[in-house]
């Protein structure tokens, strides 16, 4: 059977992406005919994501312009016209983050206007978000959560013409009713295949990294996060989907998989670094962790980067990374309000002393790292910025040569807690046409999304705009924000908090049909303190206006 793909990447963020790699994978593998439709390169003058940090000195600047031939999104569309009408598929499936969202939406729009063809979506958005995104008069179906099974599965049905009650993780509508089918296990890591990376441009490998550019290999080792972040679609993927499921979200790879597929590619690429696109890369067993440092450094040899938790580095594993070759590490810290990251973002008990300890570690054995914060939380106030800005400038003193600091907005994706508080409480533009509704108009981690009553909209971008003169020292820290109030006693008595309480045990996914469930639950109830909060009571402050106030 013959499959277009749809990559619609919008801002020219450029990287191999592993999750529609490995479903192109496995058709190819299974004697389906593959090909891609990729508008990274089409779409963008440059790479959106790094001109940001270089404008904010994180990185050294390296002209990329000349990879990029932006099209306009009537070239683009043409282009993905005229593909459809030379590869005649008999399914057109896409992936979809919501940042791009609106873009995947014009170009299946166009497709669903000129040609009869099934089309179905997976990726982050259509997972968490099925119901908003069923209603999407230009998607047929939706394949939830991880699709290396399942979207298998609804080729043979496509294929054969038989039901599609069978096809698992499969949201489709059948007699005008939304249709949820039973969901698969989560995949057993080593049974998944070696990516087949053929279907990329080959600028798709190349990292900007220290002002060079590399050959790059992306590559996963786990799935998951043991986690409960607030803020953070892994909660959802833990708690939104079978019940028996929740404690087998987080997963790892073996070692031995690993090596074979990192130098299976190798080969061919020669990668001068391999960037891993876990979450918690440390999140697993001390043994076997001693394992992959041994076999990295003598198998494979190549300089790495990781994400990982603060509380996942010590004094023993530190140095074993180093002398494996893990050159950088990256750490959410989010935010240096130790009261907000306990009790909003729910991402532990991780003081700010931790990770500066951490960061220190990182610098005395020579790994460069990045610690990254954001600023725009619901609840949020001007106090707790500065605080997140004191813990920053200690990091940044460490070692400027090997620490960074990154701070971005916060996004309300759908499928957070995040999202269901500012929805509930009336703080971001929600969308209302059908497919969309519910969630965020114009997302973006670029620009504030959510109303806060304690910054404005032009405050909030200045403090983002010099995060970095702040930690640098070129900016002085105003007086007042000099010392920190753990107590909060400017926060005290704020009505927002009690929406947190209820979205305690994790986030829903969006229902259109009812988008404010708890909201309309405390009012049944007769607590009314919810409508204290100033989105919903100063009518003067309408959200489509925050950014002129
Ligand atoms: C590596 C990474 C990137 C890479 C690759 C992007 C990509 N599309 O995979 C790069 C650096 C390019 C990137 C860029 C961005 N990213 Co990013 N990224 C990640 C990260 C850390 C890992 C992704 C990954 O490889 N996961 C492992 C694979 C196996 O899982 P998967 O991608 O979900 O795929 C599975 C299923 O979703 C499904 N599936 C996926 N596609 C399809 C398609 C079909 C047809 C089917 C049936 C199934 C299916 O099956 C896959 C296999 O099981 C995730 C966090 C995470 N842990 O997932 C964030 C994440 C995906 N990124 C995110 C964001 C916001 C971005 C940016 C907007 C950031 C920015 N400001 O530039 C851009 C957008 C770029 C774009 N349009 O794709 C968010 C998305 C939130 C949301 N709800 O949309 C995430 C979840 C992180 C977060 N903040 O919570 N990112
Ligand atoms: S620690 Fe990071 S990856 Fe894990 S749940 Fe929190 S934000 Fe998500």
């Amino acid at each position: 059977m013959k499959i277009l793909f749809l990559y619609p990447n919008h801002e020219g963020y450029f990287r191999v992406p592993i999750g529609i790699t490995l479903i192109m994978t496995v058709c190819k593998n299974a004697g389906h005919d593959v090909e891609l439709f990729d508008t990274t390169f089409i779409a963008s003058e440059d790479n959106v994501d790094t001109l940001v940090r270089e404008k904010a000195k994180l990185t050294k600047p390296i002209p990329m312009d000349a990879m990029f031939n932006k099209h306009t999104q009537g070239e683009i569309i043409d282009l993905w016209l005229k593909k459809i009408e030379d590869f005649k598929p008999d399914l057109i499936a896409a992936s979809i983050l919501e940042d791009a969202y609106k873009f995947a939406d014009a170009i299946l729009g166009a497709a669903k206007n000129k040609f009869d063809i099934p089309i179905v979506a997976g990726g982050v958005t259509p997972t968490m978000s099925p119901l908003v995104c069923i209603e999407n008069p230009n998607i047929d179906m939706i394949i939830l959560n991880e699709g290396e099974v399942a979207f298998l599965e609804l080729c043979k049905a496509v294929e054969k013409k038989i039901s599609y009650e069978d096809v698992p993780n499969l949201v489709w509508t059948k007699d005008g009713k939304v249709k949820k089918n039973k969901l698969t296990k989560y995949m057993d890591m080593d049974k998944l295949p070696n990516q087949r990376l053929e279907f990329w441009n080959e600028k798709h490998f190349m990292k900007p990294y220290d002002g060079k550019m590399l050959m790059s290999g992306n590559f996963e080792m786990s799935r998951g996060c043991m986690h409960k972040c607030h803020y953070c679609f892994n909660r959802y993927m833990q708690i939104g989907f079978d019940k028996e499921q929740v404690g087998a979200y987080r997963r790892n790879k073996s070692v031995d998989t690993i090596i074979r597929e990192v130098l299976e590619h190798d080969k061919k690429l020669n990668f001068e670094i391999i960037l891993f696109s876990d979450d918690n890369f440390l999140g697993r067993s001390f043994s076997e962790m001693e394992e992959f440092y041994e076999r990295w450094e003598k198998e494979v040899k190549i300089p790495y980067w990781i994400n990982t938790c603060i509380e996942t580095l010590n004094e023993e594993n530190v140095p074993k990374l180093k002398k494996s070759k893990c050159i950088g590490i990256g750490i959410g810290m989010e935010t240096g309000s130790e009261w907000v990251r306990r009790n909003i973002l729910l991402k532990g008990k991780m003081t700010n002393e931790m990770y500066v300890e951490g960061f220190r570690l990182m610098a005395k054995n020579k790994i460069r790292s990045t610690c990254n914060v954001m600023i725009g939380f619901p609840g949020e106030y001007e106090e707790d910025v500065f605080d997140t800005i004191k813990v920053n400038k200690t990091i940044r003193s460490i070692d400027k040569e090997l620490t960074s600091c990154a701070m971005s907005f916060v996004a309300p994706y759908a499928g957070t807690v995040m999202h269901n508080i500012s929805v509930e409480l009336g703080l971001i533009e929600v969308n209302d046409k059908p497919g969309f509704r519910g969630l965020c108009k114009d997302i973006s981690m670029l620009k504030p999304n959510i109303y806060n009553p304690n910054m404005s909209w032009k405050r909030m971008i200045e403090l983002r705009d010099n995060f970095t003169d702040y930690i640098n020292g070129d900016l002085p820290i105003p007086e007042k924000y000099l010392k920190s109030d753990p107590d909060r006693k400017y926060a005290i008595g704020d009505p927002i908090y009690e929406m947190y309480t209820a979205y305690k045990q994790g986030p829903k996914s969006i229902n259109p049909k009812s988008l404010t469930p708890e909201r309309d639950k405390m009012i049944k109830n007769g607590n009314l303190d919810i409508l204290k909060v100033p989105s919903l009571t100063n009518k003067k402050i309408n959200i489509r206006d925050y950014h002129n106030y």
